[in-house]
């Protein structure tokens, strides 16, 4: 297809981007609902870091989203070169941030299968400076029926350098609690489909505190993923869940040069 081509170009025209989306803390002193407004006032300890989401501006089309984009950068196999710039990217961004937020990075089953993603890591740490524990990054169930053994070998490999591992859109797609249990997960992302559902659906709600209990007997972290309401916000501190993020809290967006590291809202 021609857009594989223009894909092929992209890397070199610097047509990619990366917007940033705030990931929060939902304790203490994390935003609150208060009664039915936010709470909004973010400070350093409620910033848990920010995901890094890629973005393609196409010369002609404009801005193309991932969901175009990235499955044929995975089918061609540039998703490998895609993915280092990436995580080049992110890591050097966030070594300059003036505060020492962390940093998640998306990776795709390729990048694992066939390359090799802890000698990648190791050497994008060193080159940009960058804490290993300020490094988070997202693979998703899909990619670890890829190949279950090079996964867990280079995630286990992976940690050992201080880098920290999410499942990402969790219950969705191939999730199995033996994945969980096999896996050396810091932290488990709930899909944001169950969000969606979740004030009009007790099915929903009940996946979120039994997820909320697998996190705390597995000793991972869980963040609700989606939260675009007030309502959902009440709803999961009344569940204590402790972390959180969506459009509530802020849209991915470019970083702006500010002094709390905050996107602009777009
Ligand atoms: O903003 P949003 O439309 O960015 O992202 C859509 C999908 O694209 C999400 O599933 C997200 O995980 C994925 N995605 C975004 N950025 C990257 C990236 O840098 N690498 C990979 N592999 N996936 C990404
Ligand atoms: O699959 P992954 O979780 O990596 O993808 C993140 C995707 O979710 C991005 O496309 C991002 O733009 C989108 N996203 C982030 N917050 C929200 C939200 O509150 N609502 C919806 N509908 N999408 C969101
Ligand atoms: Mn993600
Ligand atoms: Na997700």
């Amino acid at each position: 297809r021609e857009l594989v081509l223009e894909l092929r170009r992209a890397l070199e025209r610097h047509e990619f981007d990366l917007h940033y989306q705030v990931q929060t803390s939902l304790g203490a002193t994390g935003p609150r609902a208060a009664g039915c407004r936010l709470d909004y006032e973010f400070g350093p300890t409620e910033i848990l870091g920010y995901e890094a989401l890629l973005r393609w501006r196409h010369p002609v089309r404009g801005q193309v989203a991932p969901v175009e984009f990235i499955p044929l950068a995975e089918e061609s196999g540039l998703i490998i070169p895609i993915g280092e710039w990436v995580l080049r990217k992110a890591c050097r961004d966030a070594a300059a941030w003036r505060q020492p937020h962390c940093v998640a990075v998306n990776i795709s089953a390729l990048q694992i299968t066939h390359g090799d993603l802890p000698r990648l890591v190791a050497q994008v740490l060193e080159e940009t400076g960058l804490a290993p524990q300020r490094l988070e990054l997202e693979v998703t169930e899909t990619l670890i029926i890829e190949d279950r053994e090079k996964c867990l070998a280079a995630l286990t490999a992976i940690r050992a350098l201080g880098v920290t591992v999410a499942l990402d859109d969790f219950g969705t797609g191939y999730s199995s609690l033996d994945t969980l249990r096999a896996f050396p997960f810091n932290r488990i992302k709930l899909d944001r489909s169950f969000m969606r559902d979740i004030a009009a659906s007790p099915e929903a709600l009940a996946i979120l505190r039994a997820v909320l209990a697998l996190g705390r007997s597995l000793d991972m972290r869980v963040l609700a993923e989606g939260v675009e309401t007030i309502e959902q916000l009440c709803l999961l501190q009344a569940e204590d869940c402790r972390e959180a993020q969506g459009y509530l809290f802020g849209r991915p967006a470019p970083l702006q040069a500010k002094a709390d590291d905050t996107p602009a809202e777009p």
